[in-house]
């Protein structure tokens, strides 16, 4: 009998939604659901193939265990509970509960993230724990939360078609969220677009204008045109008195920014800064959006707060169209950073407040005093922790550091520093796999139940279509295995399946931000398709789509959104003499995902997309180089290098050149710098040097 189950993209963010059609557990179509509003029917070819990653021969298919020759072999669960219990038990025995750590992901649903942050902290009473969301959008959830009293992304993909001025700020959405640009193209107001970015990129194509800032000298930008717009009065004064506070401070440090005086640091003429400054005034709606540009900075709070600023001092927001706007990464980031239990506890609840911690107690119906009273260490000190020999277990858990973390050279290192590393994939070949004493195998997204929240905070339903190979597992069952063996499973009896989870998560966000209590389980949602936050018992409005603060009121103490600013600091590793390029690093491809442990898989996404690692690199200083397209050219940093292809592109300014993610390559070379608010990697500018190849590859 067929049947036809919809399920949601467990890549990017959009969070598209696609109708499987099967047929006695067989797949016999995939393709994009037509009425769901976020999608209304398009797709990008990695959702088209979602499936099709599944059914790898690189597949996990029972646990491994790496034996005293080095290899690894297959075991069952039983034996791969029975080590796991013994060896973190073992750890924790001997070195204190701060000697193990997970590090976690924004792909996997909700209900399984929030299960692994609970058995973990509470269940096994360990503390240190982060997710490859620190790599992506910690910048932006500590700047919404500083600015507005609550990680808050106010938008709706309607204000995509509702502005009449859109400004993309380190975003590349043509290439890395290209269902959502279908939602631009929409836009009925012939829009003007604007693009700052160091690269002309596709996106940058397609605006009215392209600021191609200096690498790093947003924040100095941002404040110009805040600047033009103060010394014009090009300001909504009334928003400002009514709903902000910081104004007359922020004022104060603007007098330092006019366009002249930081167009050394920009790289952009004061006439482009005042026409920028212009078209917003003269605009009615003005949307701002960003993402990794500048999320992954040495400055990237404080030029995300420059972006809300902007709007906020402009009044626009909380209006269609308007709101300075996040765009979030992985199909999941969103509920990850609501329901993870990293770096807050669920709902936004904070881990240092006791009334919180009370609460979180009573609804899960645990003592007060198994919820740790401080904050766990952020990624890049788990790994310092690791490389010290304080930290000696690791739990990695569907993300691929060996691969996608910054200066990862140093990384191996401490990988093999430790006593026992796991890790959770679906596959036994990622780079951070091969790694480890033991593998266990994952379920993938199609393969099991949950919900993902995408980027306009719609909690979306991850419906399963196909069971998983051999004995892989979803990871909600898997956590659920290891508290059993663990001997804490007593207390998450309540949690017996997702939905049960889900129901849990939604008692916690009664009264908060984010209330969900008014979802009557994943019925609706799969109804509905897909809901967005608040969406509470009572008192709310039932639109398909909606924008946060239309009232104007913040969720801070004194309902009022804050004006935040520093001043700007130079880059950590300029180039200079020894390495004088500029090194920008991102997606270099619509139909590769990150580290292409999925989309690598998928024979058609390959056909689409490079094969070998390259450097974008603009005419004139490939003809100094004397290189032609395709060559190989050897790149290198203060941390290593690397022989790559070399892709010749007026789309570089000469003295910065760019390299994908995608390949293992590029994060030999890049600065581990960190933003001091929100520790992200600045993954977007190290100094490298290029010559011609001479060296042999390295492996
Ligand atoms: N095809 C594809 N799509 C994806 C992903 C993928 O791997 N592949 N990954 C998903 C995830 S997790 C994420 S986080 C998003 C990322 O989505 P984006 O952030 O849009 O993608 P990136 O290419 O990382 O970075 C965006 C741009 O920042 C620019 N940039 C670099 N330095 C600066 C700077 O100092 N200032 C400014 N203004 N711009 C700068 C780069 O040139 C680049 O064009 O994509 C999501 N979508
Ligand atoms: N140089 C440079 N480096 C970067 C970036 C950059 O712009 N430049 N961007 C950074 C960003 S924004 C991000 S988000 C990170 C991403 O970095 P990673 O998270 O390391 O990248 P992925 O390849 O997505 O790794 C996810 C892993 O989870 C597995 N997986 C998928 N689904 C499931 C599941 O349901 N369960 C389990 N258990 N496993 C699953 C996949 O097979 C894969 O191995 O990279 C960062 N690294
Ligand atoms: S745009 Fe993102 S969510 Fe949509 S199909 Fe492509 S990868 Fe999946
Ligand atoms: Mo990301």
């Amino acid at each position: 009998m067929k049947e036809v189950i919809r399920t949601t993209c467990s890549y990017c963010s959009v969070g598209c939604n696609f109708d499987a059609t099967i047929e006695d557990g067989h797949l016999l179509s995939f393709l994009p659901n037509k009425t769901y509003p976020v999608n209304l029917g398009k797709s990008c070819p990695k959702g088209f193939n979602l499936m099709k990653a599944f059914e790898s021969d690189e597949r996990a298919l029972t646990p491994m265990l790496r034996t005293g020759a080095g290899t690894l072999e297959p075991v069952g669960w039983e034996k791969a509970l029975e080590v796991f219990v013994d060896r973190f038990k073992g750890i924790r025995d001997e070195h204190g509960p701060e000697s193990v750590a997970f590090l976690s992901t924004g792909q996997m649903p909700m209900e399984e993230m929030a299960l692994l942050g609970a058995v973990f902290k509470f269940g096994m009473g360990f503390l240190h724990a982060d997710g490859n969301t620190r790599q992506c959008m910690a910048t932006a959830a500590v700047a919404y939360k500083q600015a507005f009293g609550f990680d808050a992304p106010p938008f709706s993909y309607k204000d995509f078609e509702e502005s009449d001025l859109l400004i993309f700020v380190g975003a590349n959405p043509v290439i890395a969220h290209p269902v959502m640009w279908n939602r631009v193209k929409m836009n009925k107001k012939n829009p003007r677009i604007i693009v700052i970015d160091p690269r002309k990129t596709k996106t940058a194509g397609e605006a009215a204008l392209h600021l191609p800032v200096k690498p790093k000298g947003d924040l100095d930008l941002l404040y110009a045109v805040a600047h033009v717009l103060l010394e014009r009065n090009w300001i909504d004064r009334d928003f400002i008195d009514r709903h902000t506070s910081g104004f007359a401070d922020f004022s104060n440090h603007l007098r330092d920014f006019s366009p002249k005086s930081v167009e050394s640091r920009t790289g952009i003429p004061p006439a482009l800064v005042e026409e920028l400054a212009r078209m917003i005034h003269e605009s009615s709606a003005v949307s701002l959006w960003w993402t990794m540009g500048v999320n992954q900075s040495h400055q990237g709070v404080r030029t995300a707060q420059a972006i809300i600023n902007i709007a906020l001092m402009t009044g626009n927001i909380g209006r269609p169209g308007t709101g300075p706007n996040s765009i979030t990464g992985q199909a999941n980031a969103m509920g990850s950073r609501l329901f993870s239990n990293t770096t807050s506890l669920f709902a936004g609840y904070d881990t240092t407040n006791d009334e919180h911690r009370r609460t979180i107690a009573e609804l899960l119906n645990i003592d007060t005093d198994f919820i740790p009273d401080r904050n766990g260490m952020p990624y890049h000190k788990i790994l310092e922790a690791v490389d010290a020999g304080s930290i000696k277990g690791l739990w990695v858990i569907a993300t691929n550091p060996a691969h996608s973390w910054i200066d990862r050279n140093s990384l191996y290192g401490k990988l093999d520093k430790l006593d026992f590393l796991v890790v959770q994939d679906l596959y036994t070949t990622t780079e951070t796999a091969r790694h480890a004493d033991l593998i266990l195998p994952a379920a993938g997204s199609g393969e099991k139940t949950g919900t993902f929240i995408n980027s306009e905070r719609r909690l979306g339903i991850v419906d399963k279509i196909t069971d998983p190979p051999g004995e892989a597992m979803s990871d909600f069952d898997i956590f659920r295995h290891i508290a059993d063996a663990w001997g804490c499973g007593d207390m998450f009896s309540g949690w017996t399946h997702p939905e049960a989870a889900f129901n849990i998560l939604q008692h916690s966000t009664e009264g908060r931000p984010c209330d969900i209590t008014g979802i009557a389980g994943y019925d609706q949602l799969r109804a509905a398709g897909g809901i967005q936050w608040p969406y509470p018992k009572t008192g709310r409005d039932d639109k398909t789509e909606r924008r946060l603060f239309a009232d104007g009121r913040f969720y801070t103490s004194d309902g009022r959104a804050r004006f935040l600013f520093e001043q700007s600091h130079d880059v950590p590793e300029p180039a200079d003499e020894e390495y004088p390029v500029e090194l920008l690093s991102g997606r270099g491809s619509v139909a590769q995902f990150h580290t292409q442990t999925r989309t690598g898989k998928v024979a058609m996404l390959n056909k689409i997309s490079p094969q070998k690692c390259y450097v974008e690199i603009n005419p004139d200083d490939a003809e100094a180089l004397g290189l032609a397209d395709g060559d190989d050219v050897e790149v290198a940093s203060r941390r290593g290098s690397v022989i790559v292809s070399a892709v010749i592109s007026d789309g570089l300014v000469p003295g910065q050149v760019f390299m994908p993610m995608h390949f293992e390559e590029t994060n030999r070379l890049t600065y581990p710098a960190f933003d001091p608010y929100s520790a992200e990697p600045s993954y977007k500018h190290s100094a490298v040097r290029l010559s011609v190849a001479h060296l042999k590859r390295e492996t």
